[in-house]
C-alpha cells in the first residue's frame, strides 16, 4: 500500500517518509514525482504556519526532514546529466534564506544539462549584477519564497537594464509565493512554482 508522503511530511514522521522514498524508488517511481508529493506537504505545513497551528519549529523540522529526503532523492536526479545546453546564474535574494526549493532547482537543471552557476541565500543585488557581468549567463533565475524578497528583485533587475546587461538576458523567476503578477512586476520572462514547468520555460527561452 502507498502512504501519503506528503502527510508523512506534515506529520514529521521520519521513517515513513524515507522508508516509503527508499521503497518507491525501487519500485522505479520518478524522483521528480516524489519531490513533487513532499513539496504538496510543505505547502500543507505552510498554511498550518500561517493559522497558527504550527510554529518556527515546526518549518524548521520539515526542513530539515526534506533535506534528508533530498540526500537520498538527489543522486537519482542526476542520473541524467550529458552535455552542457545553456548557463543559468540562480540565488535566492536579499533577506531570504529559503534554499529547499533553489537547491531542487539547481539538481534538476544540472542534470538537464544547463552549466549552473548558484549564489546561494541572501544575495545582495549588486552580487547579483556583477555575475551576470561577469559569467554572462543567457538566464539569471530568482528563488523567492518571501514577499519582501520582491523589492531586490525588482532592484536587480532595474539596474541589470541601466547597465544595459538586461537585453542578452532572460530572467525566470521560481518559489512557492511567485505568480503572474510578480512575473510582470519584475518585467521578468518565465515564472513558476513548479521544477520541471521551471526547466521547460528556461529551456524555450534560450530556444531548445
Ligand atoms: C521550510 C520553510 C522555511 C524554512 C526554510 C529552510 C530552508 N533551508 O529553505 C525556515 C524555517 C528557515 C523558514 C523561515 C522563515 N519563513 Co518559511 N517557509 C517554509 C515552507 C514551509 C516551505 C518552503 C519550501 O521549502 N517548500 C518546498 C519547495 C520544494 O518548494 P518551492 O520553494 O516552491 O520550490 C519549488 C518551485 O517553486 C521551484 N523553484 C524554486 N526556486 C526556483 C528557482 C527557479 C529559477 C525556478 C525556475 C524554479 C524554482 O522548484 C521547486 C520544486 O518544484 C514555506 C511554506 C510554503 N508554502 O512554501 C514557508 C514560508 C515561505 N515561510 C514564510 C515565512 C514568513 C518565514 C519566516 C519569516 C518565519 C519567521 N517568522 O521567522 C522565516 C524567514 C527566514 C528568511 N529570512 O528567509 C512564509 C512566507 C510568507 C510570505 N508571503 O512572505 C511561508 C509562505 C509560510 C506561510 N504560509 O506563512 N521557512
Amino acid at each position: 500500500m502507498k502512504e501519503d508522503l506528503a502527510q508523512a511530511l506534515v506529520d514529521f514522521n521520519k521513517n515513513v517518509v524515507l522508508g516509503e522514498i527508499t521503497r518507491r524508488l525501487k519500485d522505479r517511481q520518478e524522483p521528480i514525482e516524489l519531490i513533487s508529493e513532499l513539496q504538496d506537504g510543505m505547502a500543507r505545513i505552510g498554511q498550518k504556519f500561517e493559522t497558527g497551528d504550527f510554529f518556527l519549529s515546526e518549518l524548521l523540522m520539515s526542513a530539515d526532514l526534506f533535506s534528508k529526503a533530498m540526500q537520498i532523492l538527489e543522486p537519482r536526479l542526476q542520473d541524467t546529466a550529458m552535455d552542457t545546453i545553456g548557463t543559468i546564474v540562480v540565488g535566492t535574494p536579499k533577506g531570504d534564506i529559503h534554499d529547499i526549493g533553489k537547491n531542487i532547482f539547481v539538481t534538476v537543471a544540472k542534470g538537464a544539462g544547463f552549466e549552473i552557476h548558484d549564489l546561494g541565500v541572501d544575495v545582495p543585488v549588486q552580487d547579483f549584477v556583477e555575475s551576470v557581468e561577469a559569467i554572462k549567463p543567457q538566464i539569471l533565475g530568482f528563488s523567492a519564497l518571501l514577499t519582501p524578497s520582491f523589492e531586490p528583485m525588482k532592484e536587480t533587475v532595474d539596474l541589470l537594464i541601466k547597465k544595459g546587461l538586461r537585453e542578452d538576458l532572460k530572467i525566470i523567476v521560481g518559489g512557492g509565493v511567485t505568480t503572474g503578477t510578480v512575473k510582470r512586476y519584475l518585467g521578468a520572462d518565465g515564472q513558476t512554482t513548479d521544477v520541471m514547468d521551471g526547466i521547460k520555460q528556461c529551456k524555450k527561452l534560450i530556444g531548445i
